[in-house]
C-alpha cells in the first residue's frame, strides 16, 4: 500500500490556502498549513474551515523556520502561496514586501532544495506567480512567453519569485512549476481587493447600513476568474511528470465599472452613479491597464478550464456578503 501524499502549503490563512486545503484533503493529502506570528487572529478561521489541516509556525523571511516545517511535514509537495499580495500596500512597503514576496521565495526554495538533498525532484514545487508580472503589458492576451514588465514593487517582487523558481528548475533539477495565475476571487477574497470591496459595500448599501463608496480607477480592466477553479490548476501542475510555467486566466476582461454594473444590479440598483464617489487615495501610482490572459497551454497540458464566469463570480459574492451583513445585524 502507497502512503497517502503530503503538501505543505504556505499562505495557508489566505484566500487560495484555504481552497487549495479543501481540495487537497478531499484528494486523500495529508495537508499541513504554515502559519505565522505568535497569536495570528486566523488561527481559528483555519482550524474551524478545514480542520483536517495540521498547523505549523513559520515565516518565509525565517529559513531555518521552513526547514524545521519541511523536516516536520516530510511533504511530497510543496505550495508557495504565502506573499504579501496586495498591490496598492506594496508601494508604501516594498522593502517588507521584497523581504516576504520576493526573497521569501527564494528561501522555501532553498529549505526545499536542502531538504531534498541528492534528490532534488523529490519535492515537487509551486510557485504563485502573477499575472501583475506583466504589468504594462507588451502583448495582448498575455501568455507565458510574453515579455515582463512590472508597475509596482509587489510586480517586481514576484518576477524574482518566478525567476529564481526557474532558476532553482534549471540549476538544481528541482520539479518546480510557476503558475501565472489572473485574478481571481471568492466570497473568501480580503476586503481590501476591489471585488470583495465593492460586493461587501453593495451588499451593505442595500441592507440601508451604507450610503458611499469610495473607489479609484475605473478603467482598469481585469481577467477575473474564480479561486476555486484556480487551486485546481495549481493542483494538476504537479501532478505532470515535468514541471513547468502556465498562465492561468479566463481570457475574459471587465473593467471595474462593469463589476459595479453586475453587483449593483444583483440588489436591484441599475444606476449607481449616486452611490460611488472617487477618491484619489486609491488610484495608483502606477496602472495596470489591461489584463487578459491566454490559458491555452493550461487547457491543452494540465486539460484545465474555467467553470465559473464573471456575473456568476460577482453574483456568489454579493449573495455571500448579504447574508453575511444579515447574520450580523441579526445578533
Ligand atoms: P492572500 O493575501 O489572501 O494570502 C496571503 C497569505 O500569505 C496569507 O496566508 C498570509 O498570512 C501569508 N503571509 C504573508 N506574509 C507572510 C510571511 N512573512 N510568511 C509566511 N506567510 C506569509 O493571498 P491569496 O490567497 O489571494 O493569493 C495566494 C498567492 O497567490 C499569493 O502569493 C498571491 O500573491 C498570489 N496570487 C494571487 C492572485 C489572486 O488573484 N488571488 C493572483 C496571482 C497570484 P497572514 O494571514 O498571517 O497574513
Ligand atoms: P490587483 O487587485 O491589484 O489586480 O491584485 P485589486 O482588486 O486590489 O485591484 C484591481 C484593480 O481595481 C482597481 N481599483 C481598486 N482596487 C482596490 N483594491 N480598491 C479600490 O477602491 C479600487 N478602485 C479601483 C485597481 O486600481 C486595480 O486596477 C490582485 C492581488 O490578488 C495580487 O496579489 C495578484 O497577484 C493580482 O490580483 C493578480
Amino acid at each position: 500500500m502507497t502512503s497517502a501524499p503530503r503538501a505543505l502549503i504556505t499562505g495557508i490563512t489566505g484566500q487560495d490556502g484555504l481552497y487549495l486545503a479543501e481540495l487537497l484533503l478531499t484528494k486523500g493529502y495529508d495537508v499541513f498549513g504554515l502559519i505565522r506570528g505568535q497569536n495570528n487572529p486566523k488561527y481559528e478561521l483555519v482550524q474551524s474551515t478545514v480542520p483536517g489541516v495540521q498547523l505549523l509556525t513559520g515565516d518565509l523571511t525565517d529559513l531555518s523556520s521552513l526547514m524545521r516545517a519541511l523536516d516536520a511535514s516530510q511533504p511530497t509537495e510543496v505550495y508557495n502561496l504565502g506573499a504579501i499580495s496586495f498591490v496598492a500596500y506594496s508601494w508604501e512597503n516594498a522593502h517588507v514586501t521584497t523581504e516576504v514576496t520576493a526573497k521569501g521565495v527564494l528561501n522555501i526554495l532553498e529549505a526545499t532544495r536542502l531538504h531534498c538533498g541528492s534528490t532534488p525532484a523529490a519535492v515537487r514545487f509551486y510557485q504563485a506567480s502573477s499575472s501583475e508580472m506583466f504589468g504594462k503589458v507588451q502583448q495582448v492576451p498575455q501568455r507565458e512567453q510574453t515579455l515582463l514588465w512590472p508597475r509596482s514593487p509587489y510586480g517586481v517582487a514576484k518576477v524574482f519569485g518566478h525567476y529564481m523558481t526557474i532558476n532553482y528548475r534549471e540549476s538544481y533539477g528541482m520539479h518546480a512549476s510557476s503558475g501565472i495565475l489572473f485574478n481571481h476571487e471568492s466570497p473568501r477574497r480580503g476586503p481590501e481587493f476591489v471585488t470583495r470591496k465593492v460586493s461587501q459595500a453593495v451588499a451593505r448599501i442595500s441592507l440601508g447600513l451604507q450610503d458611499r463608496l469610495a473607489m479609484g480607477n475605473l478603467e482598469a480592466r481585469r481577467d477575473w476568474g474564480f479561486a476555486g477553479d484556480y487551486v485546481e490548476a495549481m493542483w494538476r501542475m504537479l501532478q505532470q511528470a515535468a514541471a513547468d510555467d502556465y498562465v492561468v486566466s479566463t481570457g475574459q476582461t471587465h473593467t471595474i465599472r462593469e463589476l459595479l454594473d453586475v453587483a449593483f444590479a444583483r440588489v436591484g440598483i441599475d444606476d449607481w452613479s449616486g452611490y460611488v464617489d472617487q477618491d484619489q487615495q486609491f488610484v495608483r501610482p502606477a496602472e495596470v491597464d489591461l489584463l487578459i490572459g491566454d490559458a491555452s497551454k493550461a487547457a491543452e497540458v494540465l486539460g484545465w478550464k474555467p467553470t465559473v464566469g464573471f456575473t456568476e463570480l460577482v453574483n456568489m459574492m454579493v449573495d455571500s456578503d448579504l447574508q453575511a451583513q444579515q447574520n450580523l445585524a441579526g445578533r
